[in-house]
């Protein structure tokens, strides 16, 4: 394979280690714990794997002995940065306990574990990909383990390769499955140790224990780059307003990390514009009167930044969309739109929904209309991420900015470009950050299984602090369940972190907004550096100083 100069060089990147998993390891174990919340409820669903110590890894006088173990590892979901360094801390540290410990990867995701797709990994695949993005290594995918005929699966193939332990690296659903996983494996007495590890670029697998999902630093980083290139251009041309959607399938931790790098004129918060019950056209007034307010200093152009998730938020579309997946999914409906062309089907779903969903319908542009109407995922619901809500947004804005030229309220010009940035950042090089982090992620899940556990997610602290200051460990996932409803029933399962708006991080943001909308306050970040000065190398995001107080 040829490498770049710079993969050549980062290849050589030895990423840096907590002080407490250089060396010999013990580990301090604390009390028992007991879930977030409904703890009868998930104490009674997770006897074996309930209750277990928080552990901590820490500096040991003494080298321990290792008997070797067979080891596998599953990719799960979307790309995030730092996954191949999750791998390569776990194979490093299984090699360095005992050498004749073998390690698996199963392919393309959790329906490798199920279809029996494996490769061994071995020092000469790592080698080729220490401190790259991606996940090409063994591929992911999203299928989900939930069914005990899946579990029964994978013990076949992991009995046939004698794996004595599971490492899982995915997002809150992913490791809501490892745990129920772990807890299926041990009520069976099967041998089999399951441990989790915190990945997704969206960020909103976080809480008391986990400081961040990996993937989210290099994410905003690389997005950052980007929106700042484009606040230069839109500062130098004077002449566009920039719509910007980012990745983020629920919650808005990109965007606000992103706002909080780069100062753009606008950013939408889906979390605020949810709690102060907004409509569509509540945001479009919001941004229409910022665009007119810099018109009227003859700046004609800025930067909008769009959460992926926002329509899911806005109360009425959520009522919509939920009256659409009910109704679409009726005989009647099938039936009625077969063979229809786009116009047909449009009008036959407006006849039969309520009033107030239909004239939220008829406020959106037609070909919004349409994918609402036409566009379903595999399980027949409406694919909300399909919807470009930044041309959807800027063609509402643009309608605005028209009544209030005629009413004389506005004399700009308004002349919107659109873009999304998603897969541009999710397979990015990890940052020094996201490889250290990740690399002693696999390195904690390694001394989580020689040490026995199962249930545990491998968990680093501390990482404000430089990288021999981290403070590495496990928790056990069933600390981090409460009860949810989906699909109609009631759930053990991770919470999703969502931005919070009592939180540091949107609290800073709220407090600039107003001067960065009416004046051009950019920053602008610059590619991710991963050689020279450590306060240009080596630091988090916004969100997780601000988070912490630092
Ligand atoms: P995970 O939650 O699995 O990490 O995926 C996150 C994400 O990148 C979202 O930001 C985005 O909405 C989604 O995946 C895109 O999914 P796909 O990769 O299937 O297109």
């Amino acid at each position: 394979m040829e490498k770049s100069a710079l993969q050549q060089a980062r290849a050589a990147y030895q990423p840096k280690l907590p002080q407490g998993l250089r060396g010999a390891v013990s580990v301090k174990e604390g009390t028992p714990t007991e879930s977030v919340a409904d703890q009868a409820e998930i104490k009674a669903l997770f006897p074996n794997t309930y209750g277990l110590p928080l552990v901590e890894f820490v500096p040991a006088t003494e080298a321990k002995e290792y008997a070797p173990i067979n080891v596998g590892v599953i990719l799960s979901g979307g790309q995030a940065p730092g996954g191949h360094n999750v791998i390569c801390g776990i194979f490093d540290e299984l090699k360095r306990q005992n050498p004749a410990s073998r390690f698996y990867g199963f392919l393309m995701g959790p329906g490798g574990l199920v279809d029996h797709k494996y490769v061994e990994i071995t020092a000469d695949i790592i080698d080729e990909y220490r401190n790259t993005g991606g996940f090409d290594m063994i591929g992911s995918g999203r299928t989900k383990l939930e069914e005990a005929s899946q579990f029964e699966s994978g013990l076949e193939i992991l009995r046939e390769l004698n794996i004595k332990a599971l490492v899982i690296i995915g997002g809150d659903d992913s490791n809501t499955n490892a745990c129920v996983l772990a807890e299926y494996y041990a009520a069976k007495g099967a041998g089999v140790q399951v441990i989790g590890c915190p990945k997704t670029i969206d960020g909103d697998l976080k809480n008391e224990q986990i400081e961040t999902s990996f993937g989210f630093d290099t994410a905003c980083k690389t997005y950052a780059e980007v929106i700042g290139n484009i606040q230069r251009d839109a500062n130098s041309a004077r002449k566009y307003w920039h719509f910007i959607k980012l990745m983020g399938r629920s919650a808005s931790h990109i965007a606000l990390e992103c706002a909080l790098q780069c100062q753009p004129n606008v950013a939408i918060v889906s979390e605020e514009v949810e709690a102060k019950g907004q409509s569509l056209d509540d945001i479009v007034d919001y941004i229409a009167g910022v665009v007119a307010d810099r018109a009227s200093r003859g700046n004609n152009f800025g930067t909008v930044l769009i959460p992926e998730g926002l329509i899911e938020f806005v109360p009425a579309i959520k009522k919509l969309i939920k009256e659409l997946n009910d109704l679409l999914a009726t005989p009647e409906a099938v039936a009625a739109t077969e063979g229809k062309s786009g116009e047909e089907v449009v009008e036959w779903v407006k006849a039969h929904l309520e009033a107030a969903n239909c004239a939220t319908l008829e406020s959106l542009p037609a070909g919004v209309q349409k994918q609402l109407a036409l566009d379903r995922d595999p399980h027949g619901n409406v694919q909300v991420s399909l919807i470009e809500t930044e041309k959807l947004l800027s063609e509402m804005v643009g309608r605005k900015l028209k009544a209030m030229k005629a009413a004389g309220t506005y004399t700009g010009k308004f002349a919107p470009l659109h873009h999304f940035f998603g897969y541009e950042g999710r397979c990015a090089a990890p940052s020094n950050y996201d490889a250290d982090y990740c690399y002693a992620l696999g390195a904690s899940a390694a001394q989580l299984i020689a040490n026995g556990k199962t249930g545990y997610m491998a968990i680093v602290k501390n990482t404000t602090a430089p990288a021999a200051e981290w403070v590495a460990g496990g928790v056990p996932i069933t600390m981090m369940l409460n009860m949810e409803r989906r699909s109609g029933a009631m759930k053990p399962v991770i919470k999703k972190a969502l931005v919070r708006l009592d939180g540091a991080p949107f609290k800073a943001f709220a407090s600039m907004r107003e001067k960065w909308a009416r004046e051009t306050c950019y920053v602008y970040p610059g590619p991710i550096q991963y050689f020279g000065p450590s306060e240009v190398c080596d630091t988090c995001t916004a969100t997780l100083r601000l988070e912490q107080g630092k």
